[in-house]
């Protein structure tokens, strides 16, 4: 999994503010409305522990500060505990988190220990960037370009399928893009043969994925990939609707996903 770095995260709540106004200005609704719309209005607000796990990297800077900081903003109680891993879990549960946040470098999950549901930070992200773009109030058609077929992207692909649109997808590997096609029922896009997309969802490691060719006039283009997919120049020549965000859209999505 490509992992978080401490500069990813800093000002977490300034990144999260101007992410959730631009949701607001794409879908009509904001980042809080788009989960209700996903996972149905929740009945109350669970007390949210965050352990730091020291496995493989170990502590990302910012990670926990910046999960105490999106759970606040999205209305949880929430603590993280003073011990990481093992003691930190039992510290949770001793002072009374009723929902469990920690990630390794493989799995960030989110485990209501009430109700036994747990969510997945990939899938979840996947799905709620996939709603997003599939909101764009001003979209053209009900087409729309999925770039990144991978733990985010292919669940993002399947939500879009599920909601009736007609989804065009592409993987730099090929493998993972006949498993979309053939699974899925997606179509392969050819960048040989480029269209325009007023919608597109990104979710790749890397910079630049999607071609000046595919972009529309006002598209929306939303992306948990880091770094971002388009080029700052892009953005404004197309007047590109920016919707990503690099950890607190995801964890919303988790956390009401077991409420
Ligand atoms: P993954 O490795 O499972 O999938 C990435 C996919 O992108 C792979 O299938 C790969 O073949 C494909 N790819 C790479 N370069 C490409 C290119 N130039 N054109 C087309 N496809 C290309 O990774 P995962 O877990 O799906 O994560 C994707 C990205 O999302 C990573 O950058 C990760 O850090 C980020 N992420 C962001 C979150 C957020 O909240 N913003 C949450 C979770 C992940
Ligand atoms: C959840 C993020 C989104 C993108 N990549 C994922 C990542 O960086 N995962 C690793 C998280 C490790 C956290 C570390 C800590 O500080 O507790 N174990
Ligand atoms: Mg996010």
């Amino acid at each position: 999994m490509a992992l978080l770095t401490q500069d990813d995260l800093i000002n977490i709540n300034m990144q999260l503010q101007k992410a959730d106004s631009n949701v607001r200005k794409v879908t009509g609704l904001d980042i809080k409305g788009v989960c209700k719309a996903l996972y149905g209005v929740p009945r109350n607000s669970e007390k949210v522990g965050i352990v730091p796990i020291t496995s493989g990297n170990g502590i990302i800077g910012n990670f926990s500060a910046s999960l105490h900081a999106i759970t606040k903003y999205f209305g949880f109680d929430s603590f993280v505990t003073d011990m990481p891993d093992v003691s930190g879990y039992y510290e949770a549960v001793r002072n009374g988190a009723e929902i469990i946040l920690m990630a390794d470098d493989h799995t960030f999950l989110a485990h209501n220990l009430k109700n036994g549901k747990i969510a997945n930070n990939q899938p979840c992200t996947g799905v709620i960037y996939a709603e997003i773009a599939s909101r764009h109030l001003k979209a053209d058609s009900k087409e729309v370009l999925v770039v990144g077929l991978g733990k985010v992207g292919f669940p993002g692909a399947a939500h879009l399928m599920n909601k009736g649109f007609k989804v065009y997808g592409y993987d730099a590997d090929s493998v993972l893009l006949k498993k979309a096609v053939s699974s899925l029922g997606i179509a392969p896009f050819n960048l040989e043969n480029p269209k325009k997309f007023s919608i597109i969802f990104e979710a790749t490691p890397c910079a630049n994925t999607v071609p000046e060719a595919v972009i529309s006039k006002n598209c929306v283009l939303s992306t948990p990939g880091i770094p971002c997919a388009i080029s700052e120049e892009l953005q404004e020549k197309y007047n590109v609707e920016l919707i990503m965000e690099p950890l607190g859209i995801g964890t919303a999505s988790m956390l009401y996903s077991v409420l």
